[in-house]
């Protein structure tokens, strides 16, 4: 069964012209369903009522890094500009087992502390807020460190992140460029 961190949410849009989610797959998920909610998560445990749930099987043999984009939500599963969050799990309604979460449109980085209406929710249980970067005061953009001859699996001044992912930033060498 997928675990935490074999998808990753890459966009969303909750405009009234096409709402949408799109995710990454990170590990081979074939045959797996994948249950995705714009229901929040109660701080007591449990998703709040009321918005909706679809599910998607990953075909077989569908590639590690494909992107799936999820269009034309319509009912009850409707992201809203007001603020709102796509949960994405595996598991039962019941016993979720979550693998990303993303919440949005509300004017702040942060979950709510329960999911007190449609717009709010708590952070689901396993999971660890990562807030977005702030705003660089600069408009140049920072010159990456070289990679070091053996790059580490993770700094220690990194921001937190999910637990079993890791994040490098480093220089890339530079490519031979074809004729
Ligand atoms: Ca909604
Ligand atoms: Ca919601």
């Amino acid at each position: 069964m997928a675990v935490l961190g074999d998808i990753a949410l890459v966009g969303f849009a909750a405009d009234a012209a096409g709402k949408s989610f799109s995710f990454v797959l990170l590990a081979d998920l074939s045959g797996e369903t994948i249950n995705f909610t714009d229901n929040g998560w109660l701080a007591a445990g449990g998703f709040r009522a009321n918005e909706g749930t679809t599910s998607y099987v990953v075909p077989a043999d569908t590639p590690v890094g494909t992107v799936i984009t999820i269009s034309g939500l319509t009912g009850s599963f409707n992201p809203s500009t007001g603020g709102d969050q796509i949960l994405a799990y595996v598991g039962s309604v019941t016993a979720p087992t979550f693998l990303f979460a993303l919440d949005f449109a509300d004017n702040n980085s942060t979950y709510a502390g329960d999911a007190s209406n449609s717009n709010t929710s708590a952070v689901p249980t396993g999971l660890t807020l990562v807030k977005p970067p702030s705003p660089s005061p600069s408009t140049t953009a920072p010159t990456p460190a070289p990679c070091p001859a053996a790059a580490p699996k993770s700094s220690p001044t990194s921001p937190v992140r999910p637990t079993g992912l890791s994040m490098t930033r480093c220089r890339c060498p530079t490519l031979p460029v074809s004729p």
